[in-house]
């Protein structure tokens, strides 16, 4: 039996929360005076720090930063190994002289946490972005030589101007030739305007549940359309949330392309591969969609041996009932044995399997 592997499951390692508990601008965690029963607080997405609003950050505690905390979750979810990943926002916001020297910090603090749970924990690393792209590829090629590095984890922006900026090549060149699989998580949504007026009634359900995914397909799509697939063909990149909207939305963004005159004049139809073929050669997907119809999509796009599961710990733990198993984690579970059914080797394959040959676990 293949072991059951979370690979979309964050940390906030201790040198990440010494940043946040020294910052006063998002992201940053402190408790508000006129509000300290609410204990401390993380505030991490870009419209929640309004004062005003009620959706202020989120409580934060021990689950977000202790390790202990991440394998107890693993041991009552029953899962084996888990691959972890700093969350967002990362390294983004971080000042370009400092960026270099936080990677390296962060990414030997994840490396110890690995080291004392040695066959349970792996990681992916995180880059410097903001520093630039020699300092990223440098801190690619030390997260080579590091035990417990399985790849990196990035956010939409790049370097700053998104991933088909061609100033990222570099970045891909040495993901490619390093080998590393990169994953590709949303932060920053989509503009607050098209939330609208009343969108604080509504919590954090149109940034987390809309923003982020179609931000991870507007994101992926800049990069299919500006050719980083046909430039780095052996490029390999896990997609947040079963690829946003990508698997869904592929054939229309493949038709939108063989009708857009601009593209056909400028020589840009011809000779490159298209999305299907990049989904099913360059593109892995978690199973972080919590229904089987969103599920199959994934796996009718990429194939059953790309897809993996994943949790999303810390984030969504349920509101009440804390002894219990969480729901969040329950209903992806049970979204990977639905749209199986009785083919046990495919649900396997896609609760660890794939993650043990892809990211050569154990
Ligand atoms: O609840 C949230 O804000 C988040 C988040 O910021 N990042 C994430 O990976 N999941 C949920």
């Amino acid at each position: 039996m293949a072991p059951v592997v979370d690979v979309h499951t964050h940390i906030y390692p201790p040198a990440y929360v010494s940043l946040l508990r020294s910052r006063k601008d998002v992201p940053y965690m402190r408790t508000f005076p006129d509000n300290p029963s609410a204990g401390e607080r993380l505030v991490i997405l870009p419209s929640e720090d309004a004062a005003t609003s009620t959706a202020r950050g989120r409580p934060i505690g021990p689950e977000y930063y202790e390790e202990e905390e991440k394998i107890k979750f693993m041991d009552k979810h029953h899962i084996d190994i888990s691959v972890i990943s700093l969350a967002n926002p990362w390294l983004d916001w971080c000042d370009k002289g400092e960026a270099a020297e936080a990677a390296r910090m962060i990414n030997d603090d994840v490396e110890a946490v690995c080291a004392r749970h040695a066959g349970r924990l792996y990681a992916f690393g995180t880059l410097p972005l903001s520093a630039g792209a020699e300092a990223v590829v440098e801190e690619i090629k030390r997260l080579q030589a590091l035990k417990y590095s399985r790849g990196v984890i990035i956010g939409t922006s790049g370097l700053g101007a998104g991933l088909d900026d061609p100033a990222m090549n570099p970045i891909w060149n040495a993901l490619q030739e390093t080998k590393q699989l990169v994953f590709l998580h949303p932060h920053y949504g989509l503009p607050a305007s098209v939330y609208g007026d009343r969108a604080n009634d509504y919590g954090h359900v149109l940034p987390l549940a809309l923003g982020f995914p179609l931000e991870t397909t507007i994101a992926i799509t800049r990069a299919i359309l500006s050719g980083v697939f046909d430039h780095y063909p052996n490029l390999e990149i896990l997609l947040a949330h079963s690829g946003g909207t990508l698997p869904f939305l592929a054939g229309r963004i493949e038709s939108c392309i063989a009708h857009d005159g601009h593209l056909k004049h400028a020589g840009k139809t011809e000779g490159r591969r298209s999305i299907w073929e990049i989904l099913k050669s360059n593109i892995y997907l978690d199973a972080v969609v919590y229904a089987e119809p969103g599920l199959k999509a994934a796996i009718e796009a990429s194939g059953m041996d790309r897809c993996m599961f994943g949790t999303d710990h810390p984030f969504f733990p349920p509101l009440e009932d804390e002894g219990d198993e969480w729901v969040s984690v329950k209903t992806n579970a049970e979204a990977v044995g639905k749209a199986f059914g009785t083919d046990e080797a495919a649900r396997e394959a896609v609760m660890g399997g794939n993650a043990v040959r892809v990211l050569r676990l154990g």
